[in-house]
């Protein structure tokens, strides 16, 4: 009889979560009783979630709203992690929250469609590890919303291609083809990053600092729809986080850590085991001298003790004091075992989500904020003049 019931219970724990079940794999003596208490249970669900409602009815219009993104070109580092990932996590109780694995934004570069598929299922368990709860924030991958790509070719026809010529992304991107054979999509990326961002009326984007520039093209873009065209969009202000604001390559402190990079010596990737991760701390450029001193000349140490700090939690002034006396041997060492204690537990988590897991997350995200990307679209249709049958 107890065994019955707590396979009901289980059973009905599964149908919640959106797990198919059979809810009649039970005992017949039992089975009314059984009913009794999964009706009772429907009851009470069905109460929680109608308040759910209405609280989220109440004080929807009480938070600005944020978007942020990142694509899926690589494996993720701990750049992505300190720049952006981090803040999000800890913004999504303050703000409604969408998040997006901005895959349309991959194809920019070369890429292998396989690759592509699981590095874009990859990166969104990359945020549930980290800690984005997907029922204070909406999790989607951008392809899956079709508006993004419409917004952009509108967006398109008000940016300049001066503008775009300015953007250093591009620039440095480019520079391994050369410009001329570089694609129309790299070049472009700043105006679908402005689309992703203006879609969903988003009052906020908190990013790394080297996608600065982006946002303040998609504020441009925002005003100069708006004045032609009337008040349509919400001019978005950028949020970038003290510290960590741009983590530098581990091989060359003049330029970002990035997922692109070709050496893997440039990152410590957040899926690295922990040898790896010495051994790419152990690599890592140092300046001249032995002294462990946080100092404008000294780029590549500066950019080690940030880390440092960004996952101990102490100030460079706190490691400076710390490692008195010592060199970098012992200061490496260090760092990359406070490395290590970040993101072991962090693996632990990523290793334990399961793609169905996962897909169903983001097809819950996807029917979120399809409903504002269309309403925001139509809104933009009807602003240019296109013609709209009901
Ligand atoms: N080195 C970095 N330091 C701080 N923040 C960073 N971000 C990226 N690199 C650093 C932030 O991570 C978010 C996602 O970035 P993205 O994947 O959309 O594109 P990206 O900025 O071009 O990142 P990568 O790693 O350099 O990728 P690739 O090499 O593919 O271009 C953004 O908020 C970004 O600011």
């Amino acid at each position: 009889m107890f065994n019955c019931l707590r396979i009901c219970i289980h059973n009905y724990i599964m149908r919640c979560y959106g797990k198919c079940v059979n809810i009649y794999s039970i005992c017949e003596k039992c089975l009314f009783k059984v009913l009794f208490v999964y009706k009772f249970y429907c009851l009470e669900f069905q109460k929680r979630i109608y308040l759910f409602n209405i609280t989220s009815m109440i004080f929807k219009s009480d938070k600005k709203r944020i978007f942020s993104g990142v694509q899926p070109s690589g494996n993720l580092h701990i750049g992505n992690y300190l720049g952006a990932i981090k803040n999000w996590v800890e913004l999504q109780d303050k703000y409604e929250s969408i998040f997006c694995v901005v895959d349309m934004h991959a194809i920019t570069a070369p890429q292998d469609p396989e690759m592509l598929r699981k590095k874009t299922i990859e990166i969104a368990k990359i945020y549930l590890a980290a800690g984005i709860d997907p029922r204070k924030s909406s999790i989607f991958i951008q392809s899956h919303v079709s508006e993004h790509a419409e917004l952009m070719w509108v967006l398109n026809t008000i940016a300049k291609i001066s503008e775009l010529d300015k953007m250093t992304q591009f620039k440095d991107k480019a520079q391994k083809t050369g410009r001329e054979s570089a694609g129309v999509g790299l070049y472009d990326y700043p105006v679908l990053m402005a689309a992703d961002i203006l879609l969903y009326d988003t009052e906020v984007v908190p990013v790394g600092e080297d996608q600065k520039q982006h946002v303040e093209l998609a504020r441009d873009l925002a005003k100069r729809f708006n004045s032609k065209f009337g008040e349509t969009f919400i001019v978005p202000e950028v949020h970038i986080k003290k510290e960590g604001m741009r983590v530098m390559g581990l091989d060359n402190p003049e330029k970002k850590m990035s997922k692109s990079a070709e050496s893997i010596y440039n990152r410590i990737e957040l899926l690295d085991d922990v040898e790896t991760i010495r051994k790419k701390i152990r690599k890592a450029v140092t300046d001249s001298g032995s002294e462990i001193v946080y100092s404008d000349e000294k780029p590549a140490l500066k950019n080690l003790i940030n880390i440092h700090s960004s996952f101990s939690g102490k100030t460079p002034k706190e490691i400076e004091a710390i490692f008195k006396g010592k060199g970098y041997g012992d200061f490496k060492a260090d760092l990359a075992e406070v490395i290590i204690a970040f993101l072991q537990p962090f693996q632990e988590k990523f290793s334990n989500l399961s793609d169905e897991d996962v897909l169903r997350v983001l097809n819950d995200g996807k029917e979120k904020v399809r409903k504002i990307a269309k309403e925001k679209m139509d809104e933009v249709k009807k602003r240019v003049g296109f013609v709209i049958i009901k």
